[in-house]
């Protein structure tokens, strides 16, 4: 199926900690690199985002003295989820998935770097006002769409996908290009969530 240029693919967080033996693994996180790499070979707009947090970073559970990962605590923007220290600046952690092949790709959006505030969505920030300007970006180039692809499904995909569905965007989410943490139930609500807000649940299938 030839793909509109108004189109964008936004691949997110393939990162050596969200991988299988990284800080904070997504299970068969490795699995889905060679797929994100042939779906990407469709689209000429192709955007990837980091998970990009200083050391010290405020949704480390190591920064709260008595605190353990995926305990939720209270901070001034609402609920934060604590985790194991991951994709700290510079580390290797960091770095993407040595298998992904994204040559074309024009734009790296890193994000979470604000030392206070965690930012899941490659749109807005956890305290869902300070902007990464990715939607700026894309309206810019004329894209009225975005497939998001990558990890963890139920975090950063999934708030991604509500952000450029209240941006304006059409959005999908290409489910078998994707992993999710699954914390609490947190993937049943991921799909509920993004099922309402009128984002698009695919397979691959229906791109390649
Ligand atoms: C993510 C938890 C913390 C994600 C990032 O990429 O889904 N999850 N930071
Ligand atoms: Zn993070």
């Amino acid at each position: 199926m030839p793909i509109s240029p108004r189109t964008a693919l936004l691949v997110i967080d393939v990162q050596n900690d969200f991988i299988p033996g990284g800080q904070l693994a997504v299970p068969e996180g490795d699995r889905i690199v060679p797929l994100i790499n042939r779906l990407a070979e469709q689209f000429k707009q192709v955007v990837i985002a980091q998970d990009w947090h200083p050391a010290g970073h405020a949704s480390f559970a190591s920064s709260h003295p008595g605190r353990q990962p995926y305990d939720v605590i209270q901070l001034p923007y609402g609920e934060q989820t604590l985790w194991p220290d991951h994709c700290i600046q510079g580390s290797r952690g960091a770095e993407f998935h040595s298998g992904l092949n994204l040559p074309h790709a024009q734009l790296i959006i890193r994000k979470g770097c604000n030392p206070d505030i965690d930012s899941y969505s490659a749109f807005l920030e956890a305290d869902r006002v300070t902007t990464t300007g990715l939607a700026g970006y894309l309206k810019e180039r004329g894209i009225d769409t975005v497939y998001m692809v990558g990890l963890a499904l139920d975090f950063c995909v999934m708030f991604s996908a509500l952000d450029a569905r209240a941006a304006g965007f059409n959005a999908f989410v290409v489910l078998d290009a994707c992993r999710g943490i699954d914390l609490n139930g947190s993937l049943a609500t991921a799909i509920e969530r993004m099922q309402v807000a009128g984002v698009g649940l695919i397979q691959s299938t229906e791109l390649l």
